[in-house]
Order: structure tokens, then sequence, then C-alpha cells
């Protein structure tokens, strides 16, 4: 199980995630968008999550896991979010922040827990970007977002990030962001780092994520625009 996503993304090099809100979906809607999903190689990966989450996220977890053998990897907001039947988890620590309960402190209180679960860890760089609406994250993690122009201050938090040995970033938005970052910080920060580039918040067209690929990023994740839109996912999935 160990390093599944890794492996995934070294012999990929285009991988779309699908972000499911627990709280967005009843059964019915998300069998449905299950269903649809195991039609189409891309989305190749499952995310589950999100900043606060009402429903039971393992619940979700179970179910997904019962419709489809695609890897399912929690998205966490906080460290409530675990469940043993996820492939993984992406360890998120806020390196674009400066709150030491996003950055180290949740990952203490869920860290023994965690090691029993045995799954697939990925240690993961964080980072907010400020994508000009106000955003649940930012408010959630009590963290100031990235400017969306301070490509400079992007790149040397990636840089950062790698060089404490964190394994991925995620390049954050927001979810529901009205833009998506921008592909000049998007190239601006795969210059300067090895480590694979996921980049989310915002996504919503075929075009935007050729875009979001072509400046160099291994993994785009969506969710919004599926939730309003299920029928882009084939629009979304043939762009690969
Ligand atoms: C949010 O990056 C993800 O954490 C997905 O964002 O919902 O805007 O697609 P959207």
């Amino acid at each position: 199980m160990q390093n599944k996503l890794l492996n995934i993304l070294s012999n990929n090099k285009k991988n779309l995630a699908l972000l499911i809100d627990p709280d967005k979906h009843t059964p019915e809607s998300l069998q449905k968008l299950i269903e649809e999903t195991n039609k189409y190689t891309y989305p190749n990966i499952i995310l589950v999550g999100g900043s606060l989450i009402f429903s039971d996220i393992e619940n979700t977890i179970n179910y997904i896991k019962s419709l489809s053998n695609k890897p399912v990897y929690i998205f966490p907001g906080n460290n409530c979010d675990l469940s043993k039947n996820a492939d993984g988890i992406l360890l998120l620590s806020l390196i674009s922040g400066r709150n030491a309960d996003f950055l180290i402190g949740n990952h203490v209180i869920a860290a023994p827990k965690l090691k029993r679960l045995n799954i697939d860890i990925i240690p993961t760089g964080y980072i907010l970007i400020d994508c000009g609406n106000a955003t649940s994250v930012s408010y959630m993690s009590n963290t100031t977002p990235i400017p969306y122009f301070k490509n400079d201050i992007a790149a040397a938090t990636a840089i950062a990030g790698e060089m404490l040995g964190l394994k991925a970033v995620y390049l954050e938005g927001g979810s529901g962001a009205n833009k998506h970052i921008s592909t000049e910080m998007i190239a601006i920060v795969k210059q300067n780092i090895d480590i694979p580039i996921f980049v989310g918040g915002g996504i919503k067209t075929p075009e935007a994520i050729k875009e979001i690929f072509d400046a160099g990023a291994n993994m785009i994740i969506i969710g919004t625009v599926i939730e309003q839109n299920p029928e882009m996912l084939q629009k979304l999935a043939n762009m690969i």
C-alpha cells in the first residue's frame, strides 16, 4: 500500500482527481456520480474531504469503495477526518500559513491513530493562494493566503516544503474560487521544485485543465464544477 499514489504520479504525466465533499451528496447522487466516473479512465483518483464536514467521512469512503476500484484518498480538514478503509491520505501541512495547529498540531493528535491505520500517507505541503474570494479553508485554518501575483513567495514556500522532505505540494485556490491559480505561478513553482505539484480550486473548463497541465501540474483536483454540472465529467476526462 505504501507510496501507491506516488507510484501513480510517477507513471502518469497527467492525473485528475475528483474531490467529493460528503455533505454535498445524497447516496443516490453519489452512486450516480461514481458510476459515471467508472466509465472513464479520468478522474483516476478520488479525494474525499473538505474544510468542514458534517457527514461521517468513513461512511462516504466505504460507499465509494463499494462502487469503484479507483484509489480513494482522504483530503482532511482536520484530525477527525481519518478512515482505515481509504487507500491513503494527503497529510496536509499548511505551509503558506503561520498557524501551528495546521502546520503540525493536528498531525501530532492524529499520528498515533494514523500509524495504526496503515494507509498510504503522502506528506503534502499545502499552499493557499488568494484567488479573489474568501474561502472556507482560509477561514477555518485562520491563515492568510499568498497574494495572487506573488509568484516568488509561492515558489519560495514550495522550495522550503521540498527541502523539509515533503513529497508533494498542493497549490490551492480554494473550493469554488472564481478564478484558478495563474499558470505563471504554477510554471514558476514547477521550475523550482522536483516533487509533484497538485493544483485545485476554481478549475472549471477543459481549456483550463489543458493550460494547467501545460504549466507543469502533475495532478489537477476538481470538485465544484462536477457537483454543479456532473455532465462536465466526460468533457474534462476527454481533455486528458
Ligand atoms: C478544493 O481544490 C479543491 O479544495 C477543488 O476546488 O471545488 O473549486 O473544484 P473546486
